[in-house]
Order: C-alpha cells, then sequence, then structure tokens
C-alpha cells in the first residue's frame, strides 16, 4: 500500500503528464478514456483527494455524496458548466479551470470556422471528392459570402470574443459586441469594438459569432426568434457551447435558407449531434475541438495539474473557480 494520497485523472492524458503525476500521488488513471458512467463517477471520487476531469465528469451533489476526503477537482477545460459550483462548496471541494493559456488557440479556430464557413470550405472539398470539379463555372461554383471589411457581431465578449475581434480587424471588418456587462472603455477601444443590444447586433452582422458561457439564462441564446432577426446572408458560428444554439430551429433555419450557413463546434447533447443537421451542406462541423492544438491541450493539462498540486499543498490554485474556500 502507497502512502501518497490518491487522486483520480478521469480522461487519458499525456503520459508524462501522467508519469509526473505518479510521482507524487496513487493514481487511479482511465487512460482507456472509456466515460465514467455516473454511478462509476461517485465511486470513484469516494476515496481520492482530488480528481482531474473534463467536460464529460458532472460534478454535482450525487456525485459528491460519497466523497469525504475529496479536496478539489480540476477541470481540464476553461468551461466548467459540468460543475455544480454551489454544491461543490456546500461539500468544502475546490473547483478550478484552465483559462487563458487556450485563448489564442481556441481564438484561431473560431476565425478558422467562420472562414471555412463563409467560404464553403468543406462543401468543396466534397464537390471536388465527388468528381464535380468538371462542373466549374463562374457562376456555379459554391460561392461564399466575404469576411472582408463586412461585420462580425460577436456575443460573449470574454478573453476569447475579444481574441476574435483583435483578429477581424486584421480583415479590415467592423466590430460590433454583445455581452452581459459592457468592456472598459479600454478594452473596447483595443478591439475597436461597439457595443450594441443582441436584437441590434442580429440585426446587422454578416457574421454572427458566440463565445458566451453556458448558463441557464443562456439556454437557446439563438433560437427561431433570433434567427429570425438575422440577415438571409448571414453565417452564425458557435464555439461557445451546445445549448447556447436551438440546434433543431438552427437545422430548419438553414434547410429553408433563412440563414446562409452555420459552423458548429458544439452541439446539444454532444457527441450526439442533431440529425437534420447532418443532412444539410451548409453547415459545417467539428467535435468541440477549438481548444485542440497540441502545444494548447498539453498547457491546460499542466495548469490543471497545477492547481490540483496547489489545492492539496495548502495553497491557493491559480484558477480557483469558488474563491470563498480558500481562507488565508
Ligand atoms: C475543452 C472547452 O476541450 O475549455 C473549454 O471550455 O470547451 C474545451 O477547451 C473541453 O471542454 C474538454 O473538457
Amino acid at each position: 500500500m502507497s502512502n501518497k494520497p490518491k487522486i483520480l485523472v478521469a480522461r487519458a492524458i499525456f503520459p508524462e503528464a501522467l508519469a509526473k503525476l505518479q510521482e507524487s500521488f496513487e493514481v487511479r488513471s482511465n487512460q482507456t478514456d472509456q466515460i465514467f458512467t455516473p454511478a462509476e463517477l461517485q465511486k470513484e471520487l469516494s476515496s481520492v483527494v482530488g480528481a482531474l476531469v473534463a467536460g464529460s465528469e458532472r460534478i454535482d451533489a450525487s456525485a459528491l455524496s460519497g466523497a469525504q476526503g475529496l479536496k478539489v477537482v480540476a477541470n481540464i477545460s476553461v468551461g466548467y458548466n459540468n460543475f455544480d459550483v454551489p454544491a461543490m462548496s456546500a461539500a468544502g471541494v475546490m473547483a478550478t479551470n484552465t483559462p487563458d493559456v487556450l485563448t489564442d488557440t481556441t481564438a484561431d479556430f473560431g476565425f478558422a470556422l467562420l472562414m471555412a464557413t463563409a467560404r464553403r470550405i468543406t462543401e468543396s472539398e466534397h464537390w471536388i471528392r465527388a468528381g464535380k470539379w468538371d462542373q466549374w463555372s463562374i457562376v456555379n461554383n459554391p460561392l461564399g459570402m466575404d469576411l472582408h471589411h463586412s461585420t462580425i457581431g460577436i456575443i460573449g465578449m470574454g478573453r476569447i470574443g475579444q481574441g476574435i475581434a483583435k483578429r477581424a480587424l486584421g480583415f479590415g471588418m467592423k466590430v460590433i459586441y454583445h455581452n452581459r456587462s459592457r468592456l472598459a472603455e479600454v478594452d473596447e477601444k483595443a478591439c475597436s469594438a461597439t457595443y450594441v443590444s443582441k436584437e441590434d447586433l442580429l440585426r446587422n452582422a454578416d457574421h454572427v459569432v458566440l463565445v458566451l458561457p453556458y448558463t441557464t439564462e443562456n439556454h437557446h441564446t439563438i433560437g427561431a426568434k433570433e434567427i429570425a432577426l438575422m440577415k438571409s446572408t448571414a453565417t452564425l458560428v458557435n464555439i461557445a457551447r451546445g445549448g447556447i444554439v436551438d440546434d433543431f430551429a438552427l437545422a430548419q433555419a438553414l434547410k429553408t435558407r433563412k440563414i446562409f450557413a452555420a459552423g458548429l463546434d458544439v452541439f446539444e447533447g454532444e457527441p450526439t449531434v442533431n440529425p437534420e443537421l447532418l443532412k444539410l451542406s451548409n453547415v459545417v462541423l467539428a467535435p468541440h475541438i477549438a481548444s485542440a492544438t497540441e502545444k494548447t491541450r498539453r498547457a491546460m493539462v499542466d495548469l490543471a495539474i497545477k492547481n490540483l498540486h496547489a489545492a492539496l499543498d495548502g495553497k491557493k490554485p491559480p484558477s480557483l473557480i469558488n474563491a470563498e474556500l480558500f481562507k488565508v
């Protein structure tokens, strides 16, 4: 029996990171990456002092019900809608996430998805693969929408939203945004961004990009009513969270060409994708990969490990969410 503290690593991580953890902890790892059922997760958490998890692990009162010794759950993710933070605080469990290290990578991806969507890149590739190149014509190619000198509307103007705005400036785009609260003047200036209501944003943007966190209030921020306000030439990109968009309403709107196209990295009920979306050619689909570069995923794992170590060493984790739990 080891007398090292026992931790859980609920999803597969880089082998070097796992080896480093094994120097300090007795590690229950899950390198097969088979997602735990809620009952399995509850059992796993009952015997550890810390856990590294991802968005696939829901940490709520039920998951914590047997976890008497648990001090910290470190999310390998900046979004933490998989955490019931009040329930974690009530159980005295520190909650941490991985901000900053993924900002630029995720903003790059948001822009890449926007470009692929507006310029119909995946559809064009399918054209080639389907042997349609001989149908090339001035007027009959997959004709797209311009990004340069168009208006981008960003809903959710945190670190990643601001990163996308700065990239848009390089394309000569006009930036409008909507956020829970208006940015400080200095931050608005850095992005040349104009604050507008959600409705004005939807009416005026050529490209709408969603980067807001998922909360109950943000559920279906974009549904049929909101899509009806958008230009018929507009694109919609969701790199935020499944549930921010009503995927069924979006599929109907894309089918009837109420809007031009959509790019989706996140889905309601993922990894399941609404079958209506799968039938459409004017949607670009990605499997939740906005942060997925090797460098960034390693940085996310490293930050999660730092958070875990700090919490178990009695120090304040660098990205503690429920800060009230750290008493100096
Ligand atoms: C993660 C993400 O890959 O950080 C986030 O909020 O959505 C992604 O970077 C995903 O959540 C895995 O946990």
